[in-house]
This record gives structure tokens, C-alpha cells and sequence, in this order.
């Protein structure tokens, strides 16, 4: 059954894969429910993924980053909710590096608990997909099929630092805990799209991906149901962990697949890497 929205998924990346190879990145004069302008090729990915999705049975239900509401079916038998960012990194696109779709498949509703499945496509050089379930599968499309070239699994420690957010608007806490990474030899690698941020520490096996409540952004920026539970999710089965909070971080950080949110298009401060990086991740914030 999950195999038909993996497939149609596959299928949606060969399409918006062509159609970012042509077309222009003009905004365009409307905003998403986040109030991020949106590109042209933002509305055109999220339409060819949400009729992909929306014509199978299976599903029950979408919700997109780029879509003020969920969309439910009426009167089928589809048990599966799938919420997905059909284009994540718009700010990085027009410069040409890598972006990307996310993921998230859930049983009946759209909470962390009842995630199921979840992955994302990175639009780079190569168009490649990862699928995690009960493992993390890593797959290239190579003109003709997808073919899955292995699994992705996360070392106990690694050698990479890619922090998100403003800097000068950085807590002294947070502040100290990037400055010890690099200390320690750990390199910088951020490009400002999370999906080829995050693959890149997939595949080189660990490190630290931050993007912390700042004083300009209490909250965040990543949204939970369209960015971060299909991240967390994708972690955790490679062997990694993911934390945040919801609300106020005096209440600190807690495992990302166990937080509630209140509303589809709700942001919170996360952070994925491997169990060394965020045992100290978890010092530092205590
Ligand atoms: P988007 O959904 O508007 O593209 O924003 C999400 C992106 C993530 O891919 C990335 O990690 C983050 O925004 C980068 O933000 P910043 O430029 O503040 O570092
Ligand atoms: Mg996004």
C-alpha cells in the first residue's frame, strides 16, 4: 500500500526535476500561510505532487506547506495522510544549489506518533531520493528507473557543523556549543536548504545540524509536519537522534517524535545528528 505513494512520489520528482531544469524563479505576488513569498515553481511542484497524492485510494488526505488547510477525501477507505514541503529551500534556488521535497506519511493523523514513513528528493547534480521505514533507503534515478543504491546508517560521532539561523541573534548558550564544535575540529557545511544539509550528514555519516530558537525567531523556522517530524523520523531509523521543543525552552529539549503540535503549520526549534552530538547538544541547553 505505501509502495503506490512512494511510487507516485518518484514519479512527482522526475516531473518537477524537469521542470526546474526550465523554468524561471520569479516570484510571484502571493505568500504561503507562513507568509513566505512564493516562486512560481513553489505552486507548480506543490500541484504535481498534491494530484499525484490526492488520485490513490491509499490516501486518506494532504497538507502542504504551500496549502492554508489540510485536504481530505471524502467517503473512501484511504487510511494514509501524507504532509510534504513540495520545494524546500526557495531562498537558494535561483543561485542554482540543490533543493529539495520532504515528506511525512501518517496513519490516520497528522501526529508524530503515528508517522509511518517519510523521506525527501534532493534536486542537485543528481536526482536522488530517501525513503526511511523500518531502514533508510537511499535511491538515484538515472535517466530510465530509480535504482536503490544501499542504506543509510549514521556513525556514533561526526566531523560536521551545519548551523542554521541568524547568528547575532543566537542564545550565548547556543553560541558556545557551535564555537566548541569548531574548536574541536568539526567543519562547517551549510548551504541554507535543509534537505541537501541534512543528506550531506546522511551520507558522510554525522554531525550536528542546528536550527535553534533565536531572539529574533523564539520558535524557529523549520515547520514541524512538512520539515522536522520527517527528519527526525529519517534519523532516528539511520541510528541518529533529533530533539526540540515546543513552545518555551525552559520546559528544554525532548525527542522530536514525542512533541504535540497545535497547528499544521506550526515551527519549533530542532536539532538532528548523531548520539554524540546531541548528548551534548543536551548538556549544553540543560
Ligand atoms: P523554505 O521552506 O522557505 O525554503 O525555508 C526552509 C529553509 C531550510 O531548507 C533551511 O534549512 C532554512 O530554511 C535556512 O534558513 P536560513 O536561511 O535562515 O539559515
Ligand atoms: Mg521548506
Amino acid at each position: 500500500m505505501l509502495y503506490s505513494i512512494i511510487d507516485a512520489l518518484q514519479r512527482s520528482a522526475v516531473y518537477i526535476d524537469s521542470v526546474l531544469k526550465k523554468c524561471n524563479f520569479d516570484y510571484l505576488d502571493s505568500t504561503n500561510s507562513t507568509g513566505d513569498s512564493q516562486l512560481g515553481v513553489d505552486v507548480e511542484a506543490n500541484n504535481i505532487i498534491k494530484e499525484s497524492l490526492l488520485e490513490l485510494d491509499v490516501v486518506k488526505g494532504i497538507c502542504s506547506e504551500e496549502e492554508d488547510e489540510a485536504i481530505y477525501k471524502e467517503g473512501l477507505n484511504g487510511v494514509y495522510l501524507v504532509a510534504f514541503d513540495p520545494l524546500d529551500g526557495s531562498s537558494i534556488v535561483s543561485s542554482n544549489l540543490s533543493v529539495g521535497s520532504i515528506f511525512g506519511i501518517y496513519n490516520k493523523e497528522f501526529s508524530a506518533k503515528n508517522l509511518i514513513a517519510s523521506g525527501y528528493i534532493v534536486y542537485g547534480p543528481r536526482l536522488e531520493m530517501v525513503v526511511a521505514q523500518d531502514s533508510v533507503n537511499h535511491y538515484i534515478y538515472n535517466g530510465e528507473e530509480w535504482r536503490n543504491i544501499g542504506s543509510l546508517m549514521l556513525s556514533n560521532k561526526g566531523r560536521i557543523n551545519s548551523p542554521g539561523g541568524t547568528q547575532k541573534n543566537w542564545s550565548t548558550k547556543h553560541k558556545i556549543l557551535i564555537e566548541s564544535l569548531f574548536l574541536e575540529g568539526y567543519r562547517l557545511r551549510y548551504s541554507g536548504g535543509m534537505v541537501p544539509d541534512l543528506h550531506n550528514l546522511l551520507c558522510k555519516g554525522g554531525g550536528l545540524f542546528s536550527y535553534p530558537s533565536t531572539s529574533d525567531a523564539p520558535n524557529g523556522k523549520l515547520r514541524a509536519l512538512f520539515e522536522v517530524f520527517p527528519f527526525a523520523f529519517i534519523f532516528e531509523k539511520a541510528g541518529g537522534e533529533a530533539i526540540g521543543s515546543i513552545g518555551s525552552l525552559n520546559e528544554g529539549l525532548s525527542r522530536i517524535l514525542d512533541l504535540n503540535i497545535d497547528s499544521i503549520h506550526q515551527s519549533l526549534p530542532c536539532f538532528f545528528g548523531s548520539n554524540d552530538e546531541i548528548s551534548r547538544v543536551k548538556l549544553a541547553y540543560k
